[in-house]
């Protein structure tokens, strides 16, 4: 045995497998099968051409890996010294005409393959039918916002947060921009990430086979609460779609005046909420306004109760019995800024009402926004 190793102390004999058995460990825990935010389980046509490539490439790619592993492998041991002093240089050779001719055309057929299979899905996933329906994507501090342009007039004649609701069988077409920072929106089964850039308008797919509920994440880091914002993508068969599109096309409406509670909280939200928040019809004036906000704009809750959840996807907007979510809704309207890492200071995100409303004008509140759209539909 070398001096060397015969020196090495027993401990550090177990402690690098055993470190190296946690690393891997660590790192393989990412893998779940079947998780919400698994690349590996395409739902949908663009996720799919994502994942043939991956496939392919990925196998390429520990064929070749393990080609040169054994390679190197072989000419470590193979040549290694045999002088005990290590002082003697092996024999150096300079030039080899094979060898290099071998190691630079090799990878470039490898790589003109790759771009080969990988440029016709590029394209494939950027062309966009001009037929389909078009979906403004906007990100901001911290949550999404949709707008739907469903006759391709330029008009948009839906606009919600959080869900990203869309006919299942059918391409979208989504332009993704950013009203504040850099985001990037990213529904992991559906498609790839794709960067939401101010000023920039950036086409993606979605796509899915089947209707269903698919999470997305912010991919891009944006800020406080870049990990708090999520969004739901909810594919509807054709009778469900055509249904929430009816829903979400009719205006908001003024209370009545009947139920004295939903009255009252309409007039507050009149006098707290309605300079950053638009309910379509009642509410219109807050765009117009400038709200107090870096991205100039707050979720509209024309249809509030139509989503599965608020705030960038964090919370249920109903229980598992199906009753509305009243505990987090009122929490939320009380404290936003203690419910999710907020900087109204700096015009991101919503203030806190917590000084400013009573416990009534909280509930009547909730009783007002509990009123606006109808339950959402779900596959
Ligand atoms: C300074 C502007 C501003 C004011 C004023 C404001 N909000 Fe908000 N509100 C926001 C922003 C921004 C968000 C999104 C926050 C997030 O999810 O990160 C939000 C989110 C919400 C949501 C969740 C909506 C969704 O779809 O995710 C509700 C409900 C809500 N606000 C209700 C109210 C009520 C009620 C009031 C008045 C008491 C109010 N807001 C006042 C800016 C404001
Ligand atoms: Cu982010």
């Amino acid at each position: 045995m070398r001096a060397s190793s015969a020196q090495r102390s027993p401990m550090r004999r177990v402690l690098r497998p055993a470190g190296l058995a946690v690393a891997v460990g660590l790192l393989t825990t990412g893998c779940t099968e079947g998780g919400v935010f698994d690349t590996l389980n395409p739902k949908g046509e663009n996720a799919r051409i994502i994942d043939d490539l991956t496939n392919f490439i990925g196998i390429a790619a520990v064929v070749v890996g393990i080609v040169i592993t054994v390679l190197v492998t072989y000419v470590v041991i193979r040549y290694r010294t045999t002088d005990e002093t290590y002082d003697a240089l092996p024999e150096q050779v300079h030039g080899h005409t094979v060898a290099e001719l071998t190691w630079t055309i090799v990878p470039a057929i490898g790589l003109i393959v790759v771009t080969v299979l990988s440029l016709p899905a590029i394209f494939e996933l950027d062309s966009q039918d001009k037929d389909d329906i078009t979906v403004l994507v906007e990100g901001q501090q911290w949550w999404w916002q949709f707008s739907y342009d469903l006759d391709n007039d330029g008009e948009y004649e839906i606009v919600t947060s959080g869900d990203i609701v869309f006919p299942a069988g059918q391409q979208v077409n989504l332009q993704i921009t950013s009203n504040d920072v850099i985001h990037s929106f990213w529904v992991p089964e559906l498609n790839g990430k794709k960067d939401a850039v101010p000023g920039l308008h950036t086409p993606l797919k979605l796509h899915a086979d089947e209707p269903g509920v698919f999470w997305g994440q912010c991919a891009e880091f944006c800020g406080l609460s870049h990990a708090e914002m999520r969004l739901r993508a909810v594919a509807l068969d054709d009778t469900d779609w055509e249904r929430w599109v009816s829903e979400q096309t009719t205006a908001g409406v003024i209370p009545d005046g009947q139920d004295v509670a939903v009255q009252r909280g309409y007039e507050a939200f009149g006098q707290f909420c309605s300079s950053c928040h638009v309910v379509d019809g009642v509410y219109d004036s807050a765009y117009e306004n400038e709200p107090p906000l870096l991205s100039g704009i707050a979720p509209n809750l024309t249809h509030l109760m139509g989503r599965t959840s608020f705030a960038g996807g964090i919370f249920e907007l109903y229980n598992d019995d199906g009753t509305v979510n009243e505990a987090d809704l009122l929490a939320w309207v009380r404290d936003a800024p203690g419910r999710k890492a907020l900087a109204p200071d700096n015009q991101q995100g919503m203030t806190s009402f917590a000084e400013q409303l009573s416990n009534e004008q909280l509930s009547d509140i909730v009783a007002y926004l509990s009123t606006l759209g109808e339950a959402p539909i779900l596959p």
